[in-house]
């Protein structure tokens, strides 16, 4: 069901909601975020912004529920490949990558063992939330391996005895050492993304897209 509005989908809670917030307003775009509302409407443009789980993004995107949608590269893949697997809608279109939330999603492994490679997590388990961008990794290595599909806690997966390794989002590093981990491998450089459904948009909604494109090209080139 499409609307006149355009309908973007946004963090409600986590770390990209502050700063997506933040660019929205800055191009202009004016809203009230009060309560717990699931939707909240732009008072000064045709815009609702919708606040969800960074996870529900892609998936409202592929499935053309709403227009646009900011969410980290990491999600969008795992959520794409997992799609693909099914033989669900998976296409979008990258308006443009954004410069915040970066990030790597890594491979890591006791800080004592060794490693000379990617064939040393041959048979070994490996603790992730994201199976699919691992499984792409190590079938591109030729390695097999084990799953262990942790939605948090994933680092202390292994001084916990569930598996050999890890595979989660690294920024700083701090979480990986204070748990007595080294990063291996990065299997992917993240940030957030604005993307946009595929398909048709009225007139009116193609220019509102493009006009806020415009003065995000100004927001970001200005911070640069
Ligand atoms: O509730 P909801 O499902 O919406 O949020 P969430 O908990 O799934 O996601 P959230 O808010 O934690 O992260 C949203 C997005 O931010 C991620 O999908 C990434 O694209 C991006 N991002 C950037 C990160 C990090 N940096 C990050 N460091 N997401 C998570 N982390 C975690 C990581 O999982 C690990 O636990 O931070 C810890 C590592 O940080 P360092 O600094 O110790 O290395
Ligand atoms: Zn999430």
């Amino acid at each position: 069901m499409q609307t006149q509005r355009l309908r973007i989908a946004i963090q409600k809670k986590g770390r990209l909601s502050k700063e997506c917030q933040d660019l929205l307003r800055r191009c202009g775009v004016k809203f009230n975020l009060v309560g717990e509302r699931l939707v909240v409407h732009s008072e000064n443009m045709p815009i609702d912004l919708l606040l969800v789980r960074d996870d529900d993004i892609p998936g409202l995107i592929m499935d053309g529920v709403v227009d646009l949608g900011v969410i980290g590269e990491n999600e969008l893949e795992e959520v794409g490949l997992e799609r693909a697997a099914l033989n669900e809608p998976c296409n979008y279109e990258l308006l443009r990558r954004l410069d915040f939330g970066g990030c790597r999603l890594s491979i890591a492994i006791d800080k004592d063992a060794k490693y000379n490679g990617p064939q040393d997590l041959q048979g070994k388990r490996i603790a992730t939330t994201y199976p699919q961008l691992v499984k792409r990794y190590m079938d591109e290595q030729g390695v097999k391996f084990s799953h262990c599909l942790l939605n948090g806690s994933v680092e202390v997966a292994p001084r916990a005895g569930l598996a050999d390794a890890i595979c989660d989002l690294v920024s700083t590093g701090a979480t990986l050492e204070a748990n007595g981990l080294k990063e291996v491998e990065v299997i992917l450089r993240s940030k957030a993304v604005l993307i946009q459904r595929t398909g048709e948009f009225s007139i009116d909604k193609q220019a509102l897209i493009e006009r806020l494109l415009t003065r995000m090209q100004g927001v970001l080139q200005a911070k640069e």
